[in-house]
């Protein structure tokens, strides 16, 4: 039967990680998926995850089941880490998952039974996963504004005016901070602004959180989400461990419902992990007991705070060091946005044949679309980048 399956859609942005990976000459240059590397180009363990990985290896002692919707622990770490003291925890139900996709996936199943009908508003352009996904479910997408690609940053008034037209149940999907691929994110009024957007047609925002920590800082890039989920009833959110923990492979995830005080919590924690058990039970612990160790700790929380810094303060560095190499090459200010962008993406405006251009000419790798990793540049590379950037666009 296996003969009549037609080859699925690609996701562009593990066609490169192959290409690349296929690629024998020793001067190529990753900055295609959204993985973090050190200036030696590796994306190591971070030390606070070791330790506390030690911790519990002497510690545990069972390898049991835990519960379907995961670890309490775990779960108020990540409440707090996420939403502070935005909402009351009573508001608050929570369930682990296989990373943020799997999260995503969640929030998505549950739309699903809850709102069949309901559109989701995606910005455009978003991660490629969040289409797949919502299409996968069978569910509508509607894309609305949200990069001005000449000014480099968030088209606001294009956003807001699409999202008017959204309707009761509608799901709006909105990047917590680091937009994936922009590094184009909204500031504090646009976050107001869209909670009066919510008001005003009854839809429901469903914020997605991957990069926390990689934007200004741990409460920096959760402040947007709070102040809206502080002047919001309800509200979706899937977070990632993968970037920030640096557990990729661990897959560490987490589903927050902010719901109406009264039965919806209870209800919308019952369906969570109802959806878990449908699909695999219970989820992975492991890298959720790691976070959990980490955030409870207030050692190990600092050695996290630490590293993060120093690893948010190293992508600042190479925008700002990219951004001035590419003024000098192209004699314009063209490339600013690349400075003042956040995260660890940036789109170039460059076309599919000048990114191939690149990687054949170059041994540069970017996605597809423009998208480049900055924390796969270093100070040895960034000059041999900006040069080839330079070169494909004259
Ligand atoms: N959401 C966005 C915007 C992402 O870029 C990613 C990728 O890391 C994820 C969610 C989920 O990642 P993971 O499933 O590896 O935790
Ligand atoms: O955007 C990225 O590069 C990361 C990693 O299907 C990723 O979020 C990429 C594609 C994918 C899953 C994860």
């Amino acid at each position: 039967m296996f003969e009549t399956l037609t080859p699925p859609p690609q996701d562009r942005i593990i066609d490169i990680m192959g290409l690349y990976a296929a690629d024998a000459r020793p001067e190529k240059v990753d900055l295609g998926v959204g993985v973090y590397r050190t200036e030696g180009g590796r994306t190591p363990v971070m030390a606070a995850v070791k330790a506390a990985e030690a911790r519990i290896l002497q510690a545990q002692e069972s390898k049991g089941y835990v519960a379907l919707a995961g670890d309490a622990g775990f779960h108020a770490a990540m409440r707090g880490l996420i939403l502070g003291d935005a909402v009351t925890p009573e508001r608050v139900a929570a369930c682990a998952t296989p990373g943020g996709t799997g999260a995503i996936r969640q929030v998505l199943e549950m739309v699903q039974r809850l709102t069949p009908q309901a559109r989701i508003w995606v910005p455009s352009p978003s991660w490629p996963n969040h289409a797949a996904i919502i299409g996968h479910l069978g569910l509508t997408q509607v894309d609305y504004r949200y990069y001005d690609v000449d000014a480099g940053g968030v088209d606001r008034d294009g956003m807001l005016a699409d999202l008017a037209g959204a309707k009761r149940g509608d799901i709006v999907l909105l990047h917590g901070c680091c937009h994936n691929p922009t590094g184009a994110d909204l500031a504090a009024p646009d976050w107001v602004d869209l909670a009066d957007v919510f008001a005003a047609t009854g839809a429901i925002p469903f914020v997605d959180i991957a990069y926390q920590g990689f934007g200004d800082g741990l409460d920096e890039d959760a402040a947007g989400l709070r102040s809206l989920a502080a002047r919001v009833p309800e509200m979706l959110i899937a977070a990632s461990c993968s970037k920030n923990f640096g557990l990729y492979r661990e897959r560490v995830g987490i589903v927050l419902a902010v719901t109406d005080l009264g039965q919806a919590r209870a209800a919308a924690a019952a369906m969570l992990a109802h959806l878990n058990r449908q699909s695999y039970a219970f989820p992975p612990d492991h890298g959720a007991r790691v976070v959990e160790t980490i955030l409870t700790d207030a050692e190990l929380t600092a050695q996290w705070r630490a590293e993060l810094d120093a690893m948010r303060t190293r992508m600042t560095a190479n925008r700002r060091t990219l951004a001035e190499a590419l003024r000098a090459e192209t004699g314009s200010d063209r490339f600013g946005f690349v400075a003042a962008q956040r995260g660890m993406f940036s789109l170039l405006p460059v076309t599919e044949a000048q990114v191939a251009q690149l990687r054949e000419d170059h041994a540069i790798y970017l996605v597809s679309d423009g998208r480049m990793n900055v924390a796969g540049l270093t100070a040895e590379t960034i000059p041999r980048v900006a040069r080839a950037i330079a070169q494909v666009l004259a």
